[in-house]
């Protein structure tokens, strides 16, 4: 699938882009306002940011080999990621650690920076368990990647893991919510639900029933926004059966930000923590830090708007990944 996103002016300019580059077998994925350098010029005229997928072989629209094909090709302009330990706990391993190794942390090689990550991590809530339930709720902020991450999921275990996903949204607060969601699950050739309400969560629940594993993807929100926050609890409460929530966090994120988040959500008292936006930062200082301040585990890794590419289960091997092992300590 190809993934396209156009800041324009009007949704006309908008069509006929995609029309040009991508044909006319584009769909409209997303699209929202955007203020570009509103804060120099509060006059500066709103532009829209809009999104078209286009199908790249229709039948079938993802197979199994493009995705493992594509998988290979990782983000090559992650080369020379930062390690960024902010703790002194963490440099104080590094250092004995070295000491051990009688080297300078620049001389270590690609397997002794590996084990190093290793130990760093071997006590921390990463390498806990983290699996996919029957339900699985993501939650979070606005814009952060939910709906795109859904859709890597969706993806990843309807095509590789042959399970059967439903989809359902219950995020009918933003104009094209819904339609976003809806273009993943046609494209996957998977079910998809809206409930509207809390008295129609039931039903749609049902209806998938036969599902291995259903997603529900959730209206973004403020962390200081309580009604929302309360509504989402509400629709949770609603699932039966085994369920899990998954808050997501952009790596973007800054650090005052991340706390109040975690703080925050933690009222909706989340299992797992899915990080996305790693393809836009320069080292993993956020993710030391999420780590640090919460008791759960991290389940996926994001690094990329490709669905369904660009995500990875979080673990030594995929941060290794991301970095090209050239993971500068
Ligand atoms: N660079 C980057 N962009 C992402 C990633 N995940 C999602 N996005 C983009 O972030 C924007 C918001 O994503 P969306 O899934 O609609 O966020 P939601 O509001 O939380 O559902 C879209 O432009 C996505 O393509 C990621 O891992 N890296
Ligand atoms: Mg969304």
């Amino acid at each position: 699938m190809i993934i396209k996103k156009y800041i324009v002016d009007d949704m006309k300019e908008a069509f006929i882009r995609a029309k040009y580059e991508l044909g006319s077998d584009a769909v409209l994925v997303d699209q929202r306002n955007i203020k570009q350098g509103a804060k120099l010029n509060p006059f500066k005229k709103k532009r829209i940011e809009v999104t078209f997928a286009l199908e790249e072989d229709k039948n079938p629209i993802l197979t199994e080999n493009t995705v493992k094909s594509e998988n290979k090709v990782i983000a090559n302009s992650k080369k020379g990621i930062k390690l960024n330990m902010d703790s002194e706990t963490a440099k104080d391993k590094l250092m004995h650690f070295c000491s051990l190794h009688d080297k300078n942390p620049e001389d270590l090689t690609f397997d002794e920076k590996k084990q190093f990550l290793e130990i760093l991590l071997k006590d921390t809530n990463f390498n806990q368990k983290k699996e996919l339930s029957k339900i699985n709720i993501l939650v979070g902020p606005t814009g952060v990647g939910k709906t795109t991450t859904i859709a890597k999921i969706a993806a990843r275990e309807s095509i590789l893991n042959k399970n059967k996903v439903g989809l359902i949204t219950i995020d009918t607060y933003r104009i094209g919510a819904v339609e976003q969601l809806r273009t993943y699950a046609r494209i996957l050739n998977i079910p998809f639900e809206v409930a509207n309400d809390i008295s129609e969560m039931d039903g749609k629940l049902k209806k998938l029933k036969d599902c291995d594993l259903i997603l529900i993807d959730t209206l973004g929100m403020s962390p200081n926004d309580d009604k929302k926050l309360s509504e989402v609890s509400k629709f949770i409460d609603k699932c039966y059966l085994d369920y899990k929530t998954f808050l997501v966090i952009s790596m973007t994120t800054d650090k005052l930000a991340i706390d109040n988040i975690l703080n925050r959500y933690s009222a909706l008292n989340y299992d797992s923590i899915i990080i996305t936006k790693i393809d836009e930062v320069l080292d993993l200082s956020n993710l030391w830090y999420i780590l640090n301040n919460s008791s759960k585990p991290i389940a996926y890794l994001c690094n990329g708007q490709d669905v369904p590419n660009d995500i990875r289960e979080a673990n030594i091997d995929t941060i290794f990944e991301l970095s090209e092992g050239d993971l500068v300590l």
